[in-house]
């Protein structure tokens, strides 16, 4: 029995349980009051991160008194729950955030204006929390806040990082990286010391009978890691709902083997062991889209899925339901391959702990889980080779076997005269070493598998999950597009585009019902509304160009057209494309008449985006951007006409800055490698125009807004493969184009050309994988018919508003309720007031 307040004493309890602030003035209460005494500052030594600090901290006390509230209601209810399996979440900064999920930001702009600050200032005081690499952690972010925001019982898990994804810094035109040790001061986090699991690493199987002849495996030996919980609280917009985020730190077990070190005289060697412990949950591997196969890694995934599994299992065994009830009560689900090994856990955990036989535990496991795939990309698809899976995790192992086992006896009996696919479809490579493939375990052991944009949706199915499709029907497999949240991508980061919206549309209802916006287009000739718009693109864009002048020195001209793209920088999303493009136009605006020039309009090309720090190729085409910025910036003669901003560590905090000021932003990855993309929506949304290939989301975007008013170029998925083998055995021609941007490179134009002669050379001696050069025609092409609409503001501005308009399908609120409904079969809990 769990000590608790007993019942008589309750309503003293209830009495003193704390009343959350509403007025101005009470904020500034509270926030004073966390200066003086939480933080030990006083009114003569108070800057802006300690008023950051108290404010952070008043609201988090009204965020947990809601989380309180929400959790009890989710046990009492006891209903279906959802938990988000992920690696990453790019949560960005909180506070800004909160303000107005709790509807209280006026009230605390108020409260910090009586107490001498402006409210920019404070917000902008905080770290971004930054756990995640790009997509795939800002998609869990984003869910987070709509199944909050939808009342959804879900809770997040995932790693607490010491380090963030690393800083980057630009010295001499090349990306440094630089740790992000982000926890010196962190209010959005409680330590709960008493939620500790203890798990294990390395040690033997030991196999035995008892006497009606049933085995038992016993995995003992190794050693013993402990994962302590932080919980983060994440509030629902305008709901009483505030969801778990939960996050494991890995801490050296503390029990008699350190004891016997200690004794024996080995103090050293035994806070070496403590050390040893705590890296493995460190530091965040920084590759997107690439594996690399790294123990630490495989370890971190291990420790984080089952210290997870341990805490739902502990959860459900409460409510003393039968195990046959678990699929019914939980729904797991895994961001990409990472949590893997929650497969193998849960069966280990119900046959090796609690007994069941392995039919009976595999058919509540494999109704359990479900698993998104984020990309066809062969370099990223998980692999783990069999002796270091054997060595740290042997009895996982064991059990991996025992399911492929099982799914290739019944892949043989359902297809006897086609041996040859068992190979093909095996969890186990027989290669040397060995390979455990991480995708084709998650697609056996979960019941839906989900794409996530109908292009790379249908991909997978003919693809790399080709024979699964035929062995256990199309039904299993499904598409969810992506979605992002309205909340932070427009309201938070475009807040006065979304004041012109409600102003409208009577009201900000549109924030949880994203497809309201059509009411807009009514507005797409009204003269006012117009001008309106325009003034706020503009205004973001003066914003922007103060940050670049801030951050690098250059000056650009807000009228220019901003030209965006910022992602992670990788060949498959072609910032070369972008870059060789630019050096296109420089060359020919240097050849222009002053006439021609005339009807330029001034461009500004803005990249940002970090590189993997073993990606050479990355790293080199960063250092070409700089190259090409540094002569093009400096060249008097082209003046406003062109410049090239490379911007400095992209994060989500400039991402919220970036995405309401771009006319232009770029999604041009060769066709078929995009699984979504989700920085095209948010572009779209704040009324910034796209470029982009018929690759990911795009398609859908296009559909949704219409033809005219997006810019498609570009080679098609379905001829990619044809395209590169042409390249690789017919004669191969390079775009003229291309060749005299090569030309410029290799004149020193841009410095010494020998630093990018991989880059060129993969184009022209190495098969061009990307097809940069077959896309590079129509990709100038297309970028001439952008010049000429934008002297036409008039239909720009049309364009720009009907896309705002006809975005409402691309909320993470429509996602995450197909989820609910095609995937998770899980209801939503109203809040209890
Ligand atoms: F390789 N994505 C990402 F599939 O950001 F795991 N990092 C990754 O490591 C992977 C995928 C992985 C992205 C996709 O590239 C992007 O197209 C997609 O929009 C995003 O995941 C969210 O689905």
């Amino acid at each position: 029995v769990e000590a608790s307040i007993p019942e008589p004493q309750r309503a003293a309890w209830k009495k003193f349980t704390p009343k959350p602030f509403s007025t101005p003035e009470e904020f500034e209460r509270e926030t004073v009051r966390h200066i003086e005494t939480t933080l030990a500052r006083s009114l003569y030594n108070c800057d802006e991160f300690a008023t950051y600090a108290g404010t952070a901290l008043a609201f988090r006390d009204r965020l947990i008194l809601d989380w309180n509230r929400t959790q009890q209601n989710q046990t009492f209810t006891d209903q279906k729950r959802v938990y988000y399996l992920s690696l990453e979440f790019l949560m960005g900064r909180a506070l800004d955030n909160a303000m107005l999920n709790v509807g209280m930001k006026d009230v605390a702009t108020k409260g910090l204006t009586e107490l001498g600050f402006r409210i920019e200032d404070i917000v902008d005081q905080e770290h971004d929390a930054a756990l995640g690499n790009g997509g795939l952690g800002r998609l869990a972010a984003c869910f987070l806040d709509s199944l909050a925001s939808l009342n959804y019982p879900a809770w997040g898990y995932g790693l607490r990082y010491r380090y963030g994804i690393f800083k980057q810094e630009i010295i001499d035109g090349y990306q440094v990286e630089v740790p992000d040790y982000w926890l010196d001061f962190n209010p959005w986090e409680f330590a709960r010391h008493d939620i500790i699991v203890d798990i294990q690493f390395y040690g033997n199987v030991s196999k035995y009978q008892d006497d009606d002849g049933k085995t038992t495996s016993v995995w003992d030996g190794g050693e013993i890691v402990q994962a302590v919980a932080y919980d983060v609280p994440i509030p629902g917009y305008q709901t009483a709902t505030t969801n778990n985020l939960r996050l494991w730190a890995s801490k050296a077990a503390s029990g008699e083997f350190d004891f016997q070190k200690f004794n024996s005289g080995e103090y050293e060697s035994s806070v070496a062991d403590q050390q040893r412990a705590e890296t493995i949950s460190a530091v965040l591997y920084p590759n997107d889209n690439l594996d690399r196969g790294k123990e630490l890694r495989l370890k971190q995934q291990y420790f984080w899925c089952a210290a997870s599994l341990f805490d739902i299992v502990r959860r459900f065994k409460k409510t003393k339901r039968a195990w046959k009830d678990f699929p019914n009560q939980v729904a797991i689900q895994l961001n990409d391959t990472h949590p893997t090994l929650a497969i193998p856990e849960l069966q280990r955990i119900l046959i090796d702990q609690e007994g069941l036989d392995w039919d009976e535990a595999w058919g509540i496991v494999s109704k359990t889980f479900g698993y998104t795939n984020h990309t066809v990309l062969p370099e990223a698809l998980e692999k783990w080779s069999v002796p270091l899976f054997q060595h740290l995790l042997p009895r996982h192992l064991q059990i991996i076997y025992d399911i492929n086992l099982n799914f290739l006896q019944y892949v043989e009996r359902r297809f006897p005269k086609e041996r040859e696919m068992l190979g093909r479809v095996s969890i186990i490579e027989e290669s040397s070493p060995k390979m455990v493939r991480m995708a084709y375990l998650a697609v056996i052991g979960s019941h839906k598998v989900n794409g996530v944009a109908e292009l790379h949706s249908d991909l997978i199915k003919t693809t790399i999950f080709k024979d699964f499709v035929r062995i256990y029907g199309p039904d299993k497999f499904t598409n969810v597009t992506n979605g992002i949240t309205p909340r932070r991508w427009l309201h938070q980061a475009n807040p006065r585009l979304s004041e012109l919206i409600a102003s409208k549309l009577g009201g900000y209802d549109f924030l949880k019902d994203l497809t309201l916006l059509h009411k807009i287009e009514a507005y797409v000739d009204d003269k006012d509304f117009r001008k309106e718009f325009r003034e706020i693109k503009y205004a973001n864009k003066v914003r922007l160009a103060k940050h670049i002048k801030q951050t690098t020195g250059v000056t650009v001209n807000p009228a220019a057209l901003f030209d965006v793209q910022v992602k992670r920088i990788h060949e498959y999303k072609r910032q070369q494309l972008n870059i060789f493009g630019v050096i296109h136009r420089y060359l020919a605006i240097k050849a222009m008449s002053a006439e021609e020039r005339k009807k330029l309009a001034p461009r500004v090309s803005i990249f940002g985006g970090k590189a993997a720090p073993g990606y050479w190729m990355a790293k080199t085409v960063i250092h070409l951007i700089n190259q090409v910025g540094k002569v093009i910036n400096a060249d008097k003669d082209v003046g406003d006409l062109l410049k090239v901003i490379f911007l400095e560590d992209y994060n989500v905090s400039k991402a919220e800055i970036i995405a309401p000021a771009s006319d232009i932003s770029e999604h041009i990855s060769t066709a078929g490698t995009e699984a979504s993309g989700t920085s095209n929506m948010k572009f779209c949304l704040n009324g910034g125009l796209i470029i982009g290939t018929c690759d990911g989301a795009n398609i859908e975007i296009t559909r949704e807004i219409g033809e005219n008013n997006i810019f498609l170029f570009g080679n098609l998925a379905e001829d990619v493969d044809d395209l590169r083998h042409s390249h690789l055995y017919g004669t191969y021609s390079l775009d003229p184009s291309l060749a005299a941007v090569f030309e410029a490179i290799q004149s020193n134009l841009f410095g010494d050309a020998t630093a990018f002669s991989a880059l060129v050379n993969g184009i022209v001696a190495h098969g061009d994988y990307y097809l940069v050069s077959d896309d590079f025609a129509s990709y100038c092409k297309t970028q001439e018919l952008i010049d000429e609409a934008y002297r036409n503001q008039e239909e720009w501005v049309t364009k720009a508003i009907t896309t705002v308009a006809r975005m409402g399908f691309f909320s993470s609120d429509r996602c995450i309720d197909e989820y609910a409904e095609v995937i998770w079969n899980i209801e939503p809990l109203a809040p209890k007031v």
